[in-house]
């Protein structure tokens, strides 16, 4: 019986030994392992034993049935890393090839002109203020001077959304908050970047949706040649270092005097063309002294304290800048327009 053994040891070691696949190697466990495999046979059979063989024999079929699970064990390891190895050298990465490029893309047109205009203007030493689009009547017209039932009203036809709250129709409900919070002790020196809204029909320069830039700057002793200087600084670093400026009188309910602000052409540098309609001036913004009434409903006194502010348009800007004729191209996201203006 243990020669029997001793040779079904030697037959499955070999044949383990040549098994090329995990496949082979479970089939060789079955039948020489299994419950109807010859090793369980033999075991089966030791029951004709006489006693003194049986424990001999016995041990020996364990230590065959052990070295052939361990013998399995260890092929089937064997298998498993070559198999891994293969596949590691099919996938190896050559990590000396060039890497794909990354596609990179740049700021919107008019997020450019606004943040040029924002750092621009704290170089000066204001600050950036924001505040709510959905407003109330009082911020957005009343505390701007322009009660209810103003005829100055119609200049900016809204979006109401009941009695009291509209889409605010100028950034200038921020300057009013802000000025509040101050509780009336200067200074007061902010710019207000954001989106405004008007019922408009949309064509080629107007849009029911657009964005503004306001400024505002409260203190004692503020004048009017404040105010010239800072926007003519603004305007040299804008459009160029030898651009003029002129005031114009205008009129807005928020300020008292108001003026409208033109540079000398950019493009005929004042002879006249198309761009500045053969005048050789162009419009860039409306401003003036911040009126006392409105001073005073912010809660500061307009004996004390005085004002400027000014308002523009930055799709008018950035249209001039770069020689856009169309408002919509800035809201349409047609990439042929937007990649027109990634910095080199
Ligand atoms: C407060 C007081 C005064 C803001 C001003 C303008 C003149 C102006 C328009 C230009 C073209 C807006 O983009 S536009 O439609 N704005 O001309 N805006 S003064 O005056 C203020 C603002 C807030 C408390």
């Amino acid at each position: 019986m243990q020669d029997r053994l001793q040779a079904l040891k030697e037959e499955a070691l070999l044949k383990i030994q040549q098994a090329s696949d995990l496949k082979a190697l479970q089939d060789i466990k079955v039948s020489y392992l299994g419950k109807k495999g010859p090793i369980t046979e033999v075991l089966k059979g030791m029951g004709k034993l006489s006693p003194e063989e049986r424990p001999v024999v016995g041990a020996y079929a364990n230590e065959v049935r052990d070295a052939i699970t361990s013998a399995l064990e260890l092929k089937i390891s064997e298998l498993e890393q070559a198999v891994i190895e293969e596949k590691l050298k099919k996938e190896s990465i050559d990590v000396t090839l060039p890497g794909r490029p990354v596609r990179k893309g740049n700021a919107h047109p008019l997020t450019a002109v606004i943040e040029e205009i924002e750092d621009l203007f704290l170089t000066m030493g204001f600050t950036v203020a924001e505040g709510p689009e959905v407003e109330t009547d009082y911020y957005n017209f009343e505390a701007l001077n322009l009660p209810k039932d103003h005829p100055a009203r119609d200049m900016q036809d809204s979006f109401f959304i009941t009695e009291d709250i509209l889409l605010r129709t100028q950034t200038s409900p921020v300057q009013a908050r802000t000025m509040e919070k101050h509780h009336g002790r200067g200074p007061v020196k902010i710019i207000s970047p954001g989106k405004v809204y008007r019922r408009d029909d949309d064509d080629a320069t107007h849009s029911h949706q657009f964005m503004q830039i306001e400024g505002l700057v409260v203190d004692e002793n503020v004048r009017l040649s404040d105010l010239k200087g800072v926007l003519e600084t603004f305007a040299k670093k804008m459009f160029g270092e030898e651009r003029k400026i002129r005031l114009r009188p205008s009129f807005f309910p928020f300020t008292e005097p108001s003026v409208e602000m033109d540079i000398s052409c950019f493009k005929c540098g004042g002879k006249g063309c198309s761009i500045c309609k053969h005048t050789g001036w162009i419009e860039i913004l409306g401003a003036g002294m911040v009126h006392p009434n409105v001073l005073e409903m912010a809660g500061f006194d307009s004996k004390k304290y005085t004002g400027f502010a000014f308002g523009m348009g930055p799709e008018r800007i950035a249209m001039l800048k770069y020689g856009i004729d169309d408002i919509r191209h800035f809201y349409t996201n047609d990439l042929r327009f937007l990649k027109q203006f990634k910095k080199a």
